[in-house]
C-alpha cells in the first residue's frame, strides 16, 4: 500500500538525475504514482528517456512552458492517456545568465519579461491549461528560492519571479480550492543541479548553508522529494497556499553561530 497509489501526475523540469524533479518523481513513484514526464528539446529528452525508463514510465511528452500551444499539445496528451491529473510537479526556471551575475540595477526590459514568463506564468498557464483534467483532491507543486523574500547576491530578477510565482501559488490556492485541488511551493535551500552549475559561487552558497543551517548540513533531492511525496498526498489534505522550507533550517537564521 503506497501513499500515491492510484494517483496519476505530470513531472515537469527533469533534465538529469540531479534534478530537483528527479528527487520529487522517485520519492513519489516509490509510493506508487504513476508518472508522466515532460522535456523541453531533444538533448533533454535524450536524458529524461532513460530515467523514466529507470522507473517504468512510459508516459512522455515535449512540452515548452514558454509556449501555449506546446502546452496545451502536453494536456491534449494527458486528457486521452489518463483522462485527468492527480498532481503536477513544476520545477522549472529560466532567466537570461547575464541577469544573474552583478547588480540587478543593470536588469533589462527583456530579461526581467523572460525571467516572469518562464520561471513565474508557466505555472498558471500550466494550472489553466489543465482545468478540465484536475481530479477532487488533485496536488500542484512547485519550487521556489528564498531569493524571493531576502536579497541574495546575484539571483537579482529571478527573485522577482520567485516572489511572483509564490503570490500565484496563493492566488491559485483560492481558486482552486473550492474544487479540493491544493497548491503549494517547496523552497529549497542550494543544490547542484544542472541550473545551479553554472552559477557562480554556489559551492561556497552551499558550504556557507552547512554552517548556517540549525541541521548542519545542506540538503539533496532526496530531501525535497520526501516533502513533496507529504504535500501531494493525503497527508497534506489540509495544507495549501503554502511556502514550504526544506533547506536544514537556514531560513530562520541571522548569522551563523561562532564557533566555539
Ligand atoms: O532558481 C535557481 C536557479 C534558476 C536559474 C538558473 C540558471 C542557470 C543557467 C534560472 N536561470 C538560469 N539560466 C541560465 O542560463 N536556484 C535557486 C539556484 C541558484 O541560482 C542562483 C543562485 C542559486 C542558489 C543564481 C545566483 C545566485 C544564487
Amino acid at each position: 500500500m503506497g501513499l500515491m497509489d492510484g494517483k496519476r501526475g505530470l513531472i515537469v523540469g527533469v533534465a538529469n538525475d540531479h534534478s530537483i524533479a528527479w528527487g520529487i518523481a522517485q520519492a513519489l513513484h516509490a509510493e506508487g504514482a504513476e508518472l508522466g514526464f515532460t522535456y523541453v528539446n531533444e538533448a533533454i529528452e535524450r536524458r529524461v528517456r532513460p530515467l523514466a525508463g529507470s522507473l517504468g514510465v512510459q508516459f512522455i511528452v515535449p512540452c515548452d512552458v514558454g509556449s501555449d500551444e506546446s502546452i496545451d499539445g502536453t494536456m491534449a496528451a494527458v486528457k486521452s492517456t489518463w483522462g485527468q491529473l492527480d498532481f503536477l510537479i513544476h520545477a522549472v526556471a529560466f532567466a537570461n545568465r547575464d541577469e544573474l551575475n552583478g547588480s540587478f540595477l543593470k536588469t533589462s526590459r527583456e530579461g526581467f519579461r523572460v525571467a516572469m514568463d518562464i520561471s513565474a506564468y508557466s505555472l498558471t498557464a500550466l494550472a489553466k491549461a489543465a482545468d478540465a483534467l484536475w481530479a477532487t483532491q488533485a496536488s500542484i507543486l512547485t519550487m521556489t528560492y528564498h531569493g524571493s523574500t531576502q536579497v541574495v547576491p546575484n539571483y537579482n530578477v529571478q527573485g522577482l519571479a520567485k516572489a511572483a510565482l509564490e503570490a500565484s501559488v496563493r492566488y491559485l490556492a483560492a481558486d482552486l480550492g473550492p474544487r479540493g485541488v491544493r497548491v503549494n511551493a517547496i523552497s529549497a535551500g542550494p543544490i547542484r543541479t544542472l541550473a545551479a552549475s553554472g552559477i557562480a559561487g554556489i559551492r561556497d552558497m552551499i558550504s556557507a548553508q552547512k554552517q548556517l543551517a540549525p541541521l548542519r548540513r545542506s540538503v539533496t533531492i532526496q530531501d525535497v522529494g520526501k516533502t513533496a511525496l507529504w504535500l501531494c498526498s493525503d497527508l497534506a489534505s489540509g495544507v495549501t497556499g503554502e511556502v514550504v522550507y526544506v533547506d536544514a533550517g537556514a531560513h530562520i537564521m541571522h548569522a551563523a553561530p561562532g564557533s566555539e
